[in-house]
């Protein structure tokens, strides 16, 4: 079975890596991640310094998914280049970054330019956890704008976003009117359900100590509002720029409906966390058993091809 897929100039020998700030924050994560059977691995957003984050709790699983609130805690930019430069011979590896203004992101976009090591960079316009900031992807014209510096100064390596879940059809057209006109290699879909409620009814109090128990939702709840983002995406954008697919990934059919909605690779985030780097092998396992039994034997068979009624 040949599960390997491609973005940009990078070849993956299966489509499976985590999602940012999964099990990616420190060193010790990271070089688990660079170990296992996952082909890629993202590092945790970076700002250009050391974040401290949210006060904890800001992380609780739930019986279908996650809730977090972690306030881009990160170890700051130069930590996670550091990691890319030494490790980039071993696996394509993503860098992550998410300033909290366009001149950090500018900032980190330059040393990454800079940087001699090969990586695809992903830029966060979609974290929903900074008090007092609303997420740069649900401001179209700011999204705009934000790519517009960002490309004058990164030409040279591959470049995609992470965006935030879209909820409207019109939002979908307007976003990747934007989208398209910019060299962008990949677009993830689809960052946490922003500033969901998860409350224990047993103790009636919220479960995480931040924003007064609100977070982003990530796993199984998610996964139909994944599925519709990469669907949208893959249809309203040239194919030049891949999708990777995001939320509520648990079982290898998850991988599947994935990549049959378009996705290129697919990143795990909270089941991740709930089972720890082996969930890749048991991923690899089911998807090839789907594949095999469908008569598939190669990504490209089936990918995009989801039906319409
Ligand atoms: O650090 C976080 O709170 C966080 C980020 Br940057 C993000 O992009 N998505 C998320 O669910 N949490």
């Amino acid at each position: 079975m040949d599960l390997s897929t491609n973005i940009a100039n990078f070849s993956f020998k299966n489509p499976l890596m985590n999602a940012s700030g999964a099990l990616c924050t420190s060193y010790d994560e990271l070089n688990a991640l660079l170990g296992g059977s996952n082909s890629s691995l993202v590092t945790k957003s970076a700002t250009p310094l050391y974040r401290e984050g949210n006060p904890m709790p800001r992380y609780a699983e739930t019986p279908l998914g996650t809730i977090n609130s972690m306030g881009l805690a990160n170890q700051g930019f130069d930590f996670y280049l550091n990691f890319i430069e030494n490790n980039y011979h071993q696996k394509p590896l993503f860098l992550s970054i998410a300033g909290l203004c366009l001149e950090d992101n500018l900032a980190m976009a330059k040393k990454a330019h800079e940087s001699k090591a090969e990586f695809l960079l992903e830029l966060n316009l979609s974290c929903p956890n900074i008090m007092g900031k609303p997420q740069t992807g649900y401001d179209f014209q700011r999204t705009r704008e934000v790519l517009e510096q960002v490309f004058e100064i990164y030409t040279d390596k591959p470049l995609g976003v992470k965006l935030p879940p879209y909820f409207d059809m019109v939002h979908f057209e307007q976003m990747a009117e934007i989208l398209k006109q910019f060299p962008l290699s990949f677009v993830t879909c689809i960052n946490s359900i922003g500033n969901g409620l998860y409350i224990d009814a047993q103790t009636e109090s919220v479960v995480i100590k931040p924003k007064d128990g609100f977070g982003g939702l990530g796993g199984e709840y998610v996964k139909p509002t994944a599925l519709a983002n990469v669907r949208k995406f893959y249809e309203l954008l040239p194919k030049s720029i891949k999708i990777i697919g995001c939320g509520g990934i648990l079982s290898g059919k998850d991988v599947f409906e994935h990549l049959l909605c378009g996705a290129s690779m697919v990143q795990v985030g909270s089941q991740l966390m709930k089972e720890k780097n082996q969930i890749f092998s048991r991923l690899e396992k089911e998807l090839e058993e789907i594949m095999y039994k469908k008569n598939y034997s190669k990504i490209e068979d089936f990918k995009g091809n989801l039906k319409s009624l």
